[in-house]
């Protein structure tokens, strides 16, 4: 039997718990992240003749290991690797959810898109799939966790990204790409477990893990830099590079929703 790991990573209130039941039959085992109360959820099911284990991440907005339940999330995909990444979306606010998924691709999580709540946009929003999945480079699904539907796709989307190679994925970052191109430079010199342009963009962020991360291995010049470079962002753009940063995907969320969906009736936003 062929083996794949595979987390579940979504905002609050996405579906996530209800997928994961949908996923594995319900039958989880429960425990603690390590060192830490927040509860982690494992279980499993079978699809063809895989045997796939799912993993039930915190419900998260972002990445940003502010959060113990970021962190435990972002830790787990760059650390234990699993295989495929379900991003779990709520499709009745693509705007806000396309965000974590970004992230993830970002963080170059092998990963599929869920666009849950499906039957909330039935007859209502349109998606053109094939489009959104070429632009994205990843594969997106439509469930309705409640109902059932897509699950059986989700599935067998799953499997089919355990032996895929996971397609590069790059937003333009306009005026900033050019403080990210001095980042990778600068990287380059240097043997590191990340891929070069992400880590240069956390940087750029100012990810306090990965300067700390850096710090400790005694790559402090590479952070002098990193803060240097958006010292002379702000001063010469007058707002500050990680909003700058966060703008940029938004806007590049804002494209793809534009281009690939499109309203046809009114939807009521689901109440969370
Ligand atoms: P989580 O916080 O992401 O784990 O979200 P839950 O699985 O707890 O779901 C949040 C709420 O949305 C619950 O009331 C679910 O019953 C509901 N829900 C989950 N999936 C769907 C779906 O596909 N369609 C609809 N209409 N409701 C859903
Ligand atoms: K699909």
């Amino acid at each position: 039997k062929k083996v794949v790991k595979v987390a579940l990573a979504g905002n609050p209130n996405s579906g996530k718990s209800t997928i994961f039941n949908a996923l594995t039959g319900g039958h989880a085992h429960v425990g603690n992240w390590p060192g830490v109360t927040v509860e982690r959820k494992d279980g499993t099911f079978r699809y063809r003749d895989y045997e796939v284990i799912v993993t039930d991440l915190p419900g998260t907005y972002s990445l940003t290991a502010f959060s113990i339940d970021e962190r435990i999330a972002r830790d787990f995909i760059l650390k234990e690797k699993p295989d495929v990444v379900v991003c779990v979306a709520d499709a009745t606010n693509l705007l806000r959810s396309l965000y974590l998924f970004v992230l993830l691709r970002e963080l170059g999580a092998n990963a599929i898109l869920d666009l849950n709540m499906g039957d909330l946009i039935e007859g209502k929003i349109k998606v053109d799939i094939e489009g959104m999945e070429k632009a994205l480079g990843a594969p997106v699904v439509i469930t309705s966790g409640i109902k059932g539907t897509g699950i059986n796709e989700l599935k067998e989307e799953i499997v089919k990204a355990k032996d895929r190679e996971v397609a590069p994925f790059r937003i333009n970052y306009g005026d900033i790409e050019e403080a990210i191109r001095k980042l990778e430079d600068k990287l380059s010199g240097y043997s590191l477990p990340y891929d070069k342009r992400f880590l240069a963009i956390k940087l750029l962020e100012g990810d306090p893990i990965f300067k700390e991360e850096l710090r400790s291995l005694g790559y402090e010049e590479i952070v002098e830099l990193a803060e240097k470079e958006a010292l002379t962002f702000e001063q010469k753009f007058g707002y500050d590079l990680e909003t700058a940063i966060i703008e940029k995907r938004y806007g590049y969320i804002d494209a793809i929703v534009r281009k690939y969906t499109q309203r046809i009736a009114p939807i009521e936003e689901k109440l969370s």
